[in-house]
């Protein structure tokens, strides 16, 4: 008999076949969102889990299944699951980077030129029938090129946003990050170091990529966004809860800062109520890495990490990319 797993959300299903090659699959096809007893309750006899961003994996779920043994996140980003409980409980968790870096830097930037360009703002008073006539100062607003691009976070996508905003736009930029990068890739990014404050006040266009934990929620606050310049924009392709969504609402109507991009929102798919009110901040629903060669290169590589992790296929016990790879030595 072959092991079972659940795969928590519908993927491609030349996927889902890869995994019924060596598992007894049970797939999530009506791509409900399982609450946490749904969830529990289709996690029952299943030594391994395909999951997404949206399936919270904490030490209730882990322990009502003391069977699990290996959670597979189709994400880079991992603050569904509770890693330390998985680790204690020798669950392996894996998650997907590398693989979504550029789509991602690519979207990020897309979402700032369309933030700091009015794109969907004069898209929307076009549709509504309202343009009459060209004026000098219609939908006007700020230059990306030769302007200072402040990155927060600077991981693989931070950096990868560095380098087109450095070398495709002759941008100035500035970080801040945990820790900093070493010499050879700031040169390569021509990103240079700053304190947060710095980076706020400094910044035309503030990117956020950091990764959402309790310690980043709400890094960016009323009192951040007050340390901006009036003309900046804010760019959120990170997580949602990272700024305070709310403060952000509030800045953007008293144009505070000049206008924000979104894609990642607290408490998603909900949107804060006042964001939609405002017309100077470009809203979109989480699909940074949303190309079909990237999605499909993160769902294959999730499965690779089930399957190795699970003890099969060429790599058997030898998963990719494990987060929490000291499970595999115990
Ligand atoms: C995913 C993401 O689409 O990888 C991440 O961390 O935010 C996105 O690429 C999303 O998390 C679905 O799992």
């Amino acid at each position: 008999m072959k092991p079972a797993v659940l795969v928590a959300r519908a993927v491609f299903p030349e996927v889902v076949e890869r995994l019924r090659h060596h598992f007894d699959v049970e797939v999530n096809s009506d791509d409900r969102i399982f609450n946490k007893a749904e969830l529990v309750e289709r996690l029952h006899g299943k030594v391994g889990v395909f999951a997404t961003g949206s399936v919270a994996i904490d030490a209730e779920v882990l322990d009502a299944n003391p069977q699990l043994k290996v959670v597979a996140n189709m994400a880079v980003g991992y603050d569904n699951l509770d890693v330390p409980a998985c680790t204690a409980r020798g669950v392996l968790c894996t998650n997907t980077p590398d693989v979504l870096t550029e789509s991602t830097a690519d979207f990020g930037f897309a979402l700032m030129m369309a933030t700091a360009r009015r794109v969907t703002e004069s898209e929307h008073y076009l549709r509504r029938g309202e343009w009459s006539k060209w004026s000098y100062d219609l939908f006007v607003g700020s230059d990306i090129h030769g302007s200072t691009l402040g990155i927060l976070g600077m991981g693989r996508i931070g950096q990868a946003i560095a380098r087109r905003g450095a070398h495709g736009f002759g941008m100035r930029v500035i970080y801040h990050n945990r820790s900093r990068i070493s010499d050879a890739i700031e040169a390569e990014c021509k990103a240079r170091y700053v304190d947060k404050p710095t980076l706020l006040r400094e910044s035309d266009h503030l990117m956020i990529v950091m990764p959402y934990s309790k310690e980043t929620h709400h890094s960016v606050g009323a009192a951040e966004l007050a340390m901006m310049k009036p003309t900046a924009t804010l760019t959120n392709i990170a997580r949602g809860g990272i700024v305070d969504d709310a403060a952000l609402a509030t800045a953007l109507a008293a144009r505070q800062i000049a206008a924000a991009g979104l894609d990642v929102f607290e408490g998603e798919p909900r949107v804060h109520p006042d964001l939609l009110k405002v017309s100077n901040v470009v809203l979109t629903p989480h699909i940074a890495s949303a190309t079909v060669a990237t999605r499909l290169a993160m769902a294959n590589l999730a499965a690779d990490n089930l399957i190795a992790g699970l003890g099969f296929g060429p790599r058997s016990g030898k998963p990719p990319t494990p987060i929490n790879p000291e499970v595999l030595r115990q």
